[in-house]
């Protein structure tokens, strides 16, 4: 029989990347949409799966009764709950709803999972924005490291961390958290930094935009490809025992550096395009993440397998595409 697997979240970017893994690993794949009074591209990213083995809903984190009916009905061995305000700087801006989306909602879908389909495994996404500005003496954040949350956002993640640990060990449930740095890819949202950069590349580069603004330019990420992650995701779920794991690439750039090598990877000079915009500069910053992944590479045989260079290339050249058929 196939395996079924539940997506909160499927229309983004890790959902979406989520759900072809599954997909290619014959799995029936099942996963909610929230529902949007625009109603176009929301399932863009998944579009070319309809048909493949993907059934969407509409349905939503804090719709308790519509997420316990499709557990109950579908039975799936697996979810995973990827759906989240994910936006650190907009959660300063709506935390309420924040956490009504990121920690109350996560409490729904495992409320959900406990009561419905005890026996199936859960994955929960959390965040390497939990640590903050915490950082252990040799520059690396790992499992151990303390958690020191800067933003609505990363306290949300910090509860939903707690929360799938508690669950796990009360009711001896199958839950993983993945402590995921930060990953980006061509179908990454426009307004975080890597897809600003990129698109705005493109754009310049075609002559669809002059300037491109920034905030703090100086804060470092360990930035890795959204699809090597998702095989982090499953793998966690095929393991004897629950667990925690950080995944990330173990290198760092600067926002600099990526604004850096994606204006040179068009041929132009950042310098001659970048502007710093001080309403774009957070009320708190994290300056610094860094992965240190040897747990996932021991116990989940996991390792990155597109560069950082590869990253940035490939969203530049995905931008430019977008760009030159106009479709922004
Ligand atoms: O791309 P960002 O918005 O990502 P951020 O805040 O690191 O969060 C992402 O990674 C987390 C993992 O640690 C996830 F949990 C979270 O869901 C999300 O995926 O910003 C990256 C850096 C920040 O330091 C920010 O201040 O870029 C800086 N930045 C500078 N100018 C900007 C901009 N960020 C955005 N979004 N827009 C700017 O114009």
């Amino acid at each position: 029989m196939k395996k079924k697997a539940f997506i909160t979240g499927i229309n983004g970017q890790d959902g979406s990347y989520l759900a072809e893994l599954l997909v290619e690993k014959d799995y029936e794949v099942y996963g909610i949409v929230r529902r949007n009074s625009i109603a176009e591209h929301q399932e863009s990213r998944i579009d070319h799966l309809v048909g493949m083995g993907v059934e969407t809903e509409y349905g939503d984190l804090l719709d308790v009764s519509s997420l316990e009916r499709m557990i109950r009905t579908i039975q799936p061995d697996e979810i995973y709950n990827i759906a989240a305000q994910s936006h650190v700087r907009i959660s300063m801006d709506i935390p309420q709803f924040t956490v009504q989306t990121n920690a109350l909602g996560l409490l729904n879908v495992l409320e959900a999972y406990k009561n419905n389909c005890p026996k199936a495994r859960f994955y929960q996404a959390s965040s390497s924005e939990m640590f903050g500005r915490s950082i252990d003496e040799d520059g690396y954040q790992r499992e151990t490291t303390p958690m020191h949350p800067t933003s609505p956002y990363g306290c949300t993640k910090v509860f939903g961390f707690n929360m799938v640990q508690h669950y796990r060990n009360a009711y001896k449930l199958f839950a993983s958290n993945g402590i995921l740095f930060n990953h980006e890819s061509p179908r990454r949202g426009f307004e975080f930094v890597s897809r600003k950069i990129t698109s705005g590349v493109a754009r310049i580069k075609k002559g669809l935009q002059k300037k491109l603004k920034l905030g703090n330019i100086n804060s470092k990420r360990d930035w890795g490809h959204a699809q090597d992650y998702v095989d982090a995701m499953w793998l966690m779920l095929q393991q004897n025992n629950p667990n925690d794991f950080v995944i990330g690439t173990g290198k760092q750039h600067s926002v600099e550096n990526f604004a850096e090598k994606a204006f040179a990877h068009v041929g132009l000079n950042y310098k001659d395009y970048l502007v710093i915009d001080k309403n774009l500069i957070r009320p708190a910053e994290v300056d610094s993440l860094l992965a240190d992944y040897t747990k996932a590479k021991k116990e989940l045989k996991w390792e990155p397998k597109i560069s950082f260079e590869d990253l940035v290339a490939g969203m530049v050249e995905s931008d430019l595409e977008i760009a030159t058929n106009l479709k922004y």
